[in-house]
């Protein structure tokens, strides 16, 4: 199987597995695993921030931050095409009882203006517009980048309007890797940031949260009262370690198997998209007979795997463990289908 379907179906290589099996572990409820200290200091070093908590899950990290960021009632602005607005299971109702309130970007990026805009009066009938999160690489805009100058236009309304913000950077070391601008000064604008290590990073499981103190020391809290208190995970957090230390220099390989990709793709029949747009590790496509759940039947029946994301739309992301070989194969597969007689 060539398996497109997402940069989270990596197995660890055996370095990472080597890494896991000799990590010094404790107890980290008591605060004692060296390995998840270690992990969660990186990685506020690295974005810049005065602290961090190792999670379970990109969207446990997302949701801590809504519920550190607001209280019950408050209004939080996000982006229509967002991964916390679609794909959390609807969480910021449940657990932070927010109002979640979409703006639709172009291509996914919102403008200072539309923020500023959106940003309610404080009249007492109204929510209280608390907290605005953006997402970077932007997964349903196909991984693009989110422009700086837009992140710093929003993060200036934010603050001067008494607003929260909040990134959700699952792949934010693919923006790095695509434009060379470091990870801190993507994080810099922000209050918190959480990061993913189990996406191209290619580590088993677990994000990173990071922001100041007393909210990380907040969201410690919440943690644990949602059942995320881990004890000797020092043996994950030694994953992401390894892959901070040797797998973000190749995401850049990653971008280059895309690029193939939709270059590919782009040359055949019945199929829309630009390859000119993918900037990162995910490709976007559109099947011009309507039926994207057809055509990924099609390609499964011949061992490649790709997601729907939308009723004519595919997704393709390429990570850790396809090759370029895997692309060009999985294009053959394509040509042989779908190619001109
Ligand atoms: N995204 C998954 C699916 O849920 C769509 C994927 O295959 O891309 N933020 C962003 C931008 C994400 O893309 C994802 C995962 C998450 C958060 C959630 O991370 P996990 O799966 O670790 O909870």
């Amino acid at each position: 199987m060539i398996d497109l379907r997402s940069d989270t179906v990596t197995r660890p290589t055996e370095g990472m597995r080597r890494a896991m099996y000799e990590a010094e572990v404790g107890d980290d409820v008591f605060g004692e695993d060296p390995t998840v200290r270690r992990l969660q200091q990186t990685v506020a070093s690295l974005l810049g921030k005065e602290a961090a908590l190792f999670v379970p899950s990109g969207v446990m990290g997302n949701q801590l931050a809504l519920k550190v960021h607001t209280q019950p009632g408050d209004e939080v602005l996000l982006e229509a095409t967002s991964h916390i607005f679609n794909y959390e299971s609807g969480a910021p109702g449940l657990l932070s009882g927010v109002v979640t309130r979409t703006l639709t970007g172009e291509d996914g990026v919102l403008t200072g203006r539309q923020v500023a805009d959106a940003v309610r009066p404080g009249y007492y009938w109204l929510a209280r517009t608390r907290l605005v999160c953006l997402e970077n690489t932007l997964n349903q805009a196909g991984g693009r980048v989110y422009p700086m100058e837009n992140l710093r236009a929003i993060t200036e309304v934010a603050r001067a309007r008494g607003l929260g913000s909040h990134l959700d950077g699952a792949r934010l070391w693919n923006a790095t890797a695509a434009t060379g601008i470091p990870e801190q000064d993507y994080a810099a604008p922000f209050d918190t940031v959480s990061v993913s290590l189990s996406k191209g990073l290619g580590a088993p499981v677990g994000s990173v949260l990071a922001g100041p103190k007393d909210l990380i020391t907040e969201a410690h809290r919440y943690r644990k009262m949602w059942g995320g208190g881990m004890r000797q995970a020092g043996i994950l957090a030694a994953a992401g370690l390894y892959a901070l230390e040797h797998h973000r220099a190749r995401l850049a390989a990653d971008h280059d198997k895309a690029r193939r990709l939709a270059e590919g793709i782009a040359e055949l029949p019945g199929f829309s998209l630009d390859p000119a747009r993918v900037q990162t590790n995910i490709v976007i496509f559109d099947v011009d007979h309507g039926d994207a759940l057809r055509t990924l039947g099609e390609l499964k029946a011949e061992g490649v795997l790709m997601v729907p994301f939308g009723p004519a739309t595919i997704r393709a992301t390429t990570h850790l463990d396809v090759s370029m070989d895997d692309v060009e194969a999985a294009l053959a597969i394509m040509r042989r289908l779908y190619g001109r007689a």
